[in-house]
């Protein structure tokens, strides 16, 4: 891969931020992120992203969005460590993992309790939807009763190696807990070695701060958030 990466979304995303640790596992570093949000940049989207949807990953005039198919075309692509199992049964668990992460873990823990909690009223100025929090919270039991008994012994979904599910879930509770969302150890103990094991980790430390210093930083600061990230 020789010509300049551009990743296109905010990295408050968890999807955007799957696409760079994508990016962090395999030792490239992309030239620039293009901070757009589907809120506020969604006509800057539609050429690239036909759903409006971030992440958007750009080399030259190849276009791709969705933060799992970024994953897998990189792994395929590229040397480094693998993002996903080669056992194909193992690494069609992998997707089911990954399907079932950014469609029914994302729906609950990001776009109801965070979106509601954090971005309705901080960002958008909106007033929360008690119900779609209290709906959310409902829900959030099950799905951790099923990561919880999906984890291995070893410390990841499949094995002893965090693949791009781990890192997806990982990056999804850290949305829902900038929203105050904690997972309690007593009920949960493996998800909570999990998310300790990916706060270990070189690359998902990297990524998840950048997430963290983002959604902190006033609007005049997030290009020298984003240039310390991209340039250290
Ligand atoms: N399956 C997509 C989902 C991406 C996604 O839903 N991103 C959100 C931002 S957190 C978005 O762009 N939402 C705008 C919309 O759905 O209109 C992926 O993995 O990249």
């Amino acid at each position: 891969m020789s010509k300049p990466i551009i990743i296109y979304g905010h990295p408050v995303s968890p999807f955007v931020r799957k696409a760079l640790i994508a990016l962090e596992v395999k030792g490239v570093r992309p030239s620039s992120i293009v901070p757009l949000t589907p809120v506020i940049s969604s006509d800057a989207l539609k050429d690239i992203s036909p759903l409006r949807r971030i992440p958007v990953f750009q080399q030259g005039d190849f276009t791709l969005p969705d933060s799992s198919v970024i994953a897998e075309f990189l792994d395929e692509s590229l040397d480094g460590a693998a993002l996903y199992p080669t056992d194909s049964k193992i690494k069609a668990k992998a997707r089911w993992f990954e399907e079932y992460i950014d469609t029914h873990i994302a729906q609950y823990f990001v776009f109801q309790y965070f979106f509601e909690k954090l971005v309705k009223p901080s960002v958008l100025k909106l007033e929360t939807d008690d119900a779609r929090v209290k709906a959310a919270e409902e829900k959030m039991p099950e799905i951790l009763a099923y990561v919880e008994e999906n984890l291995t012994e070893a410390g990841y979904l499949l094995g002893d190696t965090p693949y791009m599910p781990d890192f997806a879930i990982g990056f999804m509770f850290q949305n829902a807990g900038f929203a105050g969302w904690q997972c309690d150890a007593g009920e949960y103990p493996k998800t909570v070695r999990l998310l300790s094991a990916l706060n270990s980790h070189a690359g998902f430390k990297k990524v998840s701060q950048l997430g963290a210093d983002l959604l902190t930083a006033r609007r005049q600061e997030i290009e020298s958030v984003l240039k310390a990230y991209l340039t250290n």
